[in-house]
């Protein structure tokens, strides 16, 4: 239930971002604020991302709030490497430290925001007809929450049942004895394939871009190490908010040519037995220069050939097109492995694309696969997809979807032109998904608290971002994914390439979230420069 009729801010979505601007805007700043949440919990995308194998890529000393030496004293992460659950139980845990589930209504889609220029404030519904009025929303609505279930012929006729991992039943799925089918082979896919090939009568994977995967090597921390982190708070933070990726480890110095041949495997061995995302952490120019990138890739193609037994499937497999960490680079846990097992078949969708969906099974070009359920690991509408599932209209009724029909136009992925006292939480044209989610949540919800406390202190009504800064800020977005080797994969959702129909632009911003934070502050210390602060 919406409560009252006026509200200072809404907020919109339950997860990390939606938790930290709440508390940020009611006990720091004293606003009476309010969040709406779509699920019936805490958790956003973690909420709902329930499917087998789920866990967070980034470390768990590392996915957690910063703004609370006590918090992070309070609480003992059990694994490298966070499941749902104990993400779910971290954030109850903040909720009821921080006394803020008194002001989140659960089961509240929100599915319009209008601004009213005569009252100068948001005009607030949700699915189920309630409705409200804030001065300020703000998004936290997560980057990847917008499920993609490709529109496939036949679908709708399958005798089967069918699922998306981004909107997984709580009570799980039991695939005993079934025949499933997935679709994609992305970080989900990675992740789930190997725990559906335990107890499936057969998988049968369709994969239509093979993707580099480096082993995760979860395991139970130690007490040691977690000792460590609580004794080691400020230092982790400290290199978390400096480095490029708001990971808690930070990018060798060395580019590739440094090294001999013979030193170049050394190190690219010792990160594959480490595990994890630091794989790209070896060499700074990984991500700049072609031929560096070359000699990460060659390696683990080769890890792959010698991984799959079958050298058909391991061709498939290791025949990557683009490269590596161009696209999202997936961790898994013996995710190559699973193809030696007897009841699991790769379809290289490549050569034998999908036809149409069948009452049985899946039909591709050569061949029909029966099956029982098919899992869609086929990824997010990202970054713009849960602004756009909403209908927001700004100044003159103008409308979001229409704004960016071409592509996201916002300054700093924090604001849109023409949507006055409208916030995104690390929406696009910001570093969001190329970092460690709550690093960059955590710099969003700081700045928006603060660019609020500014227009309170000066009497300002509305704050938004001017036309010519919007498009300057789109330049340098573009810009700097040129100058990385993501610009070359152009069939990654970074790009919108996912989702048919959806604007060709590269979205996040790949300067670096070290960079980024720099940039944010001085605009904010030179006045907001760029931000029209009208006090009528
Ligand atoms: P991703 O990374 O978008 O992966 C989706 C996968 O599904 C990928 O292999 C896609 O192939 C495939 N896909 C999508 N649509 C289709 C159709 N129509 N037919 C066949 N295959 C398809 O999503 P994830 O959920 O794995 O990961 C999202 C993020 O969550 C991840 O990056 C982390 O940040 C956490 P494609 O590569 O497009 O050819």
């Amino acid at each position: 239930m919406v409560r009252g009729t006026h509200l200072d801010a809404v907020i919109v979505g339950a997860g990390f971002a939606g938790l930290y601007q709440l508390l940020c805007l009611r006990d720091r700043l004293g606003l009476k604020a309010q969040v709406l949440e779509a699920g019936g919990d805490l958790g956003g995308t973690w909420y709902w991302n329930r499917y087998p194998g789920a866990r967070c890529d980034s470390e768990s000393h590392a996915y957690r709030y910063f703004f609370s030496r006590e918090l992070a004293e309070e609480w003992e992460s059990t694994e490298r490497y966070p499941g749902p659950a104990e993400i779910r139980a971290y954030l109850d845990h903040v909720a009821r430290k921080f006394d803020l589930r008194r002001d989140i209504r659960f089961n509240n889609r929100v599915v319009s925001a209008q601004f009213d220029e005569a009252a100068k404030h948001w005009r607030i519904e949700t699915e189920s007809g309630e409705r409200c009025t804030a001065t300020w929303l703000v998004t936290a609505v997560g980057c990847l929450s917008s499920a993609n279930v490709p529109t496939i012929p036949g679908l709708d006729a399958f005798k089967g049942r069918w699922y998306h991992t981004g909107q997984w039943p709580h009570e799980g799925v039991d695939f005993r004895g079934k025949r499933v089918g997935q679709i994609g082979t992305g970080s989900t896919g990675i992740q789930a394939a190997p725990v559906i090939a335990e107890t499936a009568a057969h998988l049968t994977i369709f994969q239509r871009t093979a993707n580099y995967s480096v082993p995760a090597r979860n395991a139970p921390l130690a007490p040691e190490f977690q000792r460590w982190t609580r004794e080691h708070f400020e230092q982790i933070r400290e290199i978390a908010q400096s480095t490029v990726n708001g990971h808690a480890f930070r990018i060798e110095e060395r580019n590739v040519a440094d090294v001999t041949p013979a030193e170049r495997q050394a190190i690219y061995e010792a990160a594959w037995e480490k595990g994890g995302l630091q794989f790209r952490a070896t060499f700074k120019d990984l991500l700049t220069d072609r031929a560096a990138n070359a000699t990460a890739a060659e390696f683990l193609k080769a890890r792959i050939r010698a991984t799959v037994k079958d050298p058909a499937t391991a061709e498939a497999l290791a025949d990557i097109d683009h490269p590596y960490s161009a696209k999202r680079p997936p961790i898994d846990t013996d995710y190559f492995e699973t193809f030696n097992r007897p009841n699991v078949t790769l379809v290289n969708l490549r050569k034998d694309p999908i036809e149409r969906i069948t009452l049985q099974g899946i039909c591709t070009r050569t061949q029909e696969h029966p099956l029982d359920i098919i899992v869609f690991a086929t990824g997010f509408d990202a970054l713009t997809g849960p602004l756009l599932r909403m209908d927001i209209r700004g100044r003159g009724a103008r409308s979001l979807r229409e704004d960016w029909k071409a592509g996201p136009e916002t300054y700093l992925g924090l604001q849109v032109p023409g949507y006055p006292n409208f916030f995104t939480i690390t929406g696009p044209g910001s570093p969001s998904v190329l970092t460690n989610m709550p690093v960059a949540i955590e710099q969003h919800v700081e700045w928006i608290t603060d660019c609020i406390a500014h227009a309170r202190r000066n009497g300002v009504q509305t704050v938004e971002p001017l036309a010519d800064a919007a498009r300057e800020w789109g330049e340098r977005v573009q810009e700097a994914a040129r100058a990385t080797l993501l610009y070359d994969a152009k069939h990654s959702w970074y790009f919108g390439a996912n989702v048919p129909g959806k604007p060709q632009v590269f979205m996040p911003y790949a300067g670096g979230m070290h960079r980024y934070r720099k940039i944010c502050e001085g605009i904010a210390a030179q006045g907001y420069q760029g931000f029209v602060m009208a006090r009528a």
